[in-house]
């Protein structure tokens, strides 16, 4: 195995130069537990911590290792290591961390993945279907900087899977969507076309919509746990706990993940222009270059509405999620 078939690139070589004339190594973070992380080496797998200097240093939570990332390693006996520092992402999935502190609005950056160079967004074509949540999915991918794929799982819970597909795809732009069964690995085959030597795929969605039956079916064995769906709600139990990174070995890297319960955006208003290039475009026929197409006079996207080529729940969703980030924005700065 080679630091390519891991996904390692003259980017990360570069990042990684001036460490390159003492005992450190690089790895790539495989699997993260509370207090300590899976990383793959090409001396193999080690169980690694951070030192404290790495943890001072970083400015924010943001900074500090997650699955994906590429480390700095000190190796030491017994397959154990010290990270002493991260190399700089090429891409990274984020969301923000709401929360509040002494009566104030906080928001936080969590990174989810790193350095993933394709997103498989998984939805359930049972009761979790919804466009709304897939065009969040679809900006919040737009700022990571990886690109995206919709797959639609469980075409049997569903009588109109085509016609589902047809929707996604009005709001998908240029991302594709595949529709599959992963439970009974039927066209799964269309998903190895994504796949390539040192390539990272990230599976996400919901609990319960088949990320890691995905997985399973693409392996060819049952690596990771699956969980039924409750009964009452559809929902998934969060059967996967760990992020992980797994190595196919005809080449590729698929990182399995917990489903996602909340999901506000981290990014900023740049990021609608390629998760909305429909209405970015319409807006270009606007009488007013800052319309905000509410109410002005000469507003060709709510035209658009009226001739039925945008439907007015993708333009709430549109506002929404504007909303989410200036109000974003505004707490940063
Ligand atoms: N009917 C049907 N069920 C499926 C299909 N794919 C997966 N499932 C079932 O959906 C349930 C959830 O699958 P998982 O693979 O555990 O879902 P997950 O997305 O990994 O869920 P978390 O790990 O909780 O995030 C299991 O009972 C699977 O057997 C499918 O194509 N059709
Ligand atoms: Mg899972
Ligand atoms: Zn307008």
């Amino acid at each position: 195995m080679t630091l390519e078939d891991w996904g390692w690139s003259p980017l990360f070589a570069q990042k990684f130069e001036p460490w390159s004339e003492s005992n450190f190594v690089p790895a790539r973070v495989i699997r993260g537990e509370k207090n300590y992380f899976r990383v793959w080496t090409l001396e193999g797998e080690l169980t690694v911590r951070f030192a404290g200097k790495v943890r001072h240093k970083a400015a924010s939570r943001a900074h500090l290792p997650v699955v994906g990332d590429w480390v700095v390693i000190e190796p030491q006996p017994d397959q154990r290591g010290i990270i002493h520092a991260l190399l700089e992402r090429k891409s990274s999935f984020s969301r923000n961390l709401p929360g509040s502190r002494k009566g104030k609005d906080r928001i936080e950056q969590q990174v989810i993945a790193a350095n993933v160079d394709l997103i498989f967004i998984v939805s359930g074509l049972d009761r979790d279907f919804n466009l709304r949540r897939i065009e969040r999915y679809l900006t919040l991918v737009s700022s990571s900087g990886a690109d995206a794929v919709v797959l639609l799982n469980k075409t049997d819970l569903c009588d109109v899977p085509e016609e589902r597909k047809k929707e996604v795809e009005t709001i998908a732009g240029s991302s594709p969507v595949h529709l599959c069964m992963a439970r009974q690995m039927d066209q799964l085959d269309i998903l190895f076309s994504y796949m390539q030597q040192g390539k990272t795929i990230a599976l996400l969605g919901s609990s319960g919509v088949g990320k890691s039956t995905i997985l399973n079916g693409m392996l060819g064995e049952e690596r990771q746990k699956v969980g039924a769906v409750s009964e009452a709600d559809g929902k998934g139990c969060h059967t996967t706990t760990h992020r992980e990174l797994v190595l196919f070995p005809k080449g590729g890297i698929i990182m399995d993940n917990p489903g996602m319960r909340e999901l506000h955006l981290w990014g900023d208003a740049d990021d609608l222009v390629e998760s909305f290039a429909d209405i970015e475009e319409l807006a270009g026929g606007c009488k007013f270059r800052d319309c905000q197409h509410k109410t002005e006079p000469g507003c060709a996207v709510r035209k658009g509405i009226d001739a039925g080529i945008l439907s007015s729940e993708r333009l709430s969703s549109y506002h929404k999620l504007k909303q989410e980030l200036s109000h974003l924005r505004s707490r940063k700065s």
